[in-house]
């Protein structure tokens, strides 16, 4: 299958989708994000995947929704077809691990769907922001509330209604990003940590994410509660098994992913 604007890649495990529309720094066209959706359907599906990258280039992971497009929308347009609704939470529900691996700009909706990612890795020129409040706009795909979960309600009410941009090491600071690599080795970094990852058995990787995604969305008791319970369940796979009895043995594991 091939992409106008987006490049795919896979190696071992890993699944790379690359934003590629440098000329308009990858602002988010329906187009684009409809290549983006449509791959990770069928990465979903696909059973040799254990791991998925979505980066941009050096100098933009995203520069945000495509203003020029957006632009002559009336509110029954948005309203009524919701693109990025439909885009956009294929990353959202994507149910097994992805990384943002981002350089340079990601702003705006850029923004916005890295933090849709598991975590993000940056590269030290990374920028982020929310920059739509000079467009006399707000963050619309999650980013007041994503952003508010991830640097708390000081630093996402600067962000939003300053339209700022931060620096990776403010990001760092801040806890929006996991990790600030030398842009030179920010691929090789995320590579790795992706193959980490894919090393690992599927399904006990998606529940992980499943379950401090719940963190997000109820109380203390009722999270410790579900994560207890899909504790108890990974003692039905045989991937447990292997990863107990290969540390006895002193050998690597074998998962099945099963
Ligand atoms: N959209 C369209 N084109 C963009 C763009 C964008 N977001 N960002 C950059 N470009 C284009 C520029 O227009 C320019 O194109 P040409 O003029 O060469 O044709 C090219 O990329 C290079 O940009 P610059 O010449 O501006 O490059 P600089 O290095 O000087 O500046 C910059 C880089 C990133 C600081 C600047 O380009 C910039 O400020 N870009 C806009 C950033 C921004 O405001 N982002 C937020 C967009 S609004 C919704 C939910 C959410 C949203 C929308 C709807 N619904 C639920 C319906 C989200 C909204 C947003 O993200």
């Amino acid at each position: 299958m091939s992409y106008e604007m987006i490049e795919f890649t896979r190696d071992a495990g890993v699944a790379k989708i690359r934003l590629n529309r440098p000329k308009a720094l990858n602002a988010l066209c329906n187009d684009m994000m409809a290549e983006v959706a449509q791959v990770l359907g069928e990465l979903e599906r696909d059973d040799a995947i254990g791991c998925v990258i979505l980066t941009g280039s050096d100098k933009a992971f995203a520069a945000g929704a495509d203003i020029k497009e957006m632009q002559e929308n009336q509110y029954l347009d948005i309203y009524q077809n919701d693109p990025f609704n439909t885009y956009h939470e294929a990353i959202e529900r994507f149910r097994k691990p992805i990384i943002a691996a981002v350089s340079g700009y990601a702003l705006g909706g850029g923004c916005e769907i890295a933090m849709m990612c598991d975590f993000i890795i940056a590269a030290d020129n990374a920028k982020f922001g929310q920059p739509e409040i000079t467009l006399a706009v707000m963050p619309g795909i999650g980013g007041t509330q994503r952003l508010t979960r991830a640097v708390g309600k000081s630093l996402a009410m600067d962000l939003c209604l300053t339209g700022r941009m931060m620096d990776a090491e403010e990001a760092l600071r801040s806890g929006l990003v996991a990790r600030v690599v030398p842009l030179d080795e920010l691929q090789d970094t995320v590579e790795e940590a992706a193959r980490k990852i894919a090393s690992m058995s599927l399904p006990i990787a998606m529940m992980t994410k499943e379950t401090i995604n719940v963190a997000f969305e109820t109380t203390l008791t009722q999270g410790i509660r579900f994560e207890r319970r899909l504790f108890q369940s990974m003692f039905s796979t045989e991937d447990q098994s292997e990863g107990m009895t290969a540390f006895i043995e002193k050998r690597q594991p074998h998962f099945k992913n099963k």
